[in-house]
Parts: C-alpha cells; structure tokens; sequence
C-alpha cells in the first residue's frame, strides 16, 4: 500500500515525463511543454516567459528533471508559507 507521501511523489515525477515527452528532448520540458504543464495541472497562465527564465538554470531553453524539483520546492515552501498564516 501506498503512503500519501509515496503516492504525492509519484504524481510529481508522473507530471514531469507526462508532458516532457510531448516534443523534442523526451526528457525535459521545453517551453511549450512547461506551459502546458502549469496551464494544466497548477492553473497558472501568465508570466510563462518569465517562469522559464527562472527555471532553467543552465540557459538551455529547457527544463530538466533538476530544474523542475527547484520548481517544485519553491511551490512546497510558498504552499508552507500559506499554511503558517
Ligand atoms: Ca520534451
Ligand atoms: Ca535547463
């Protein structure tokens, strides 16, 4: 049986190759991709430009799988932030 946490993780690796593999490099999220991805599954549509700039951290135009847990750790300690007020 699987635990919440265990469950919660596999949905986040899940998320990440149900959309990386859409186009281009089946192993990281480019751009379009990356949209997608928020537009979908976090409800975010705006400043997708800037969301990209901050991710990819090596400047290749995509995102990787490390890139994308920098991402995921941000919205951890925004979504901790929120529950502390
Ligand atoms: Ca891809
Ligand atoms: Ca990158």
């Amino acid at each position: 049986m699987e635990t919440p946490l265990e469950k919660a993780l596999a949905t986040l690796v899940c998320t990440f190759h149900k959309y990386s593999g859409r186009e281009g490099d089946r192993f990281t999220l480019s751009k379009a991709e990356l949209k997608e991805l928020v537009r979908k599954e976090l409800k975010i549509k705006d400043a997708i430009d800037k969301l990209m700039e901050t991710l990819d951290k090596n400047n290749d135009k995509e995102i990787d799988f490390k890139e994308y847990t920098g991402f995921l750790s941000s919205l951890c300690m925004t979504y901790n932030d929120f529950f502390k007020q």
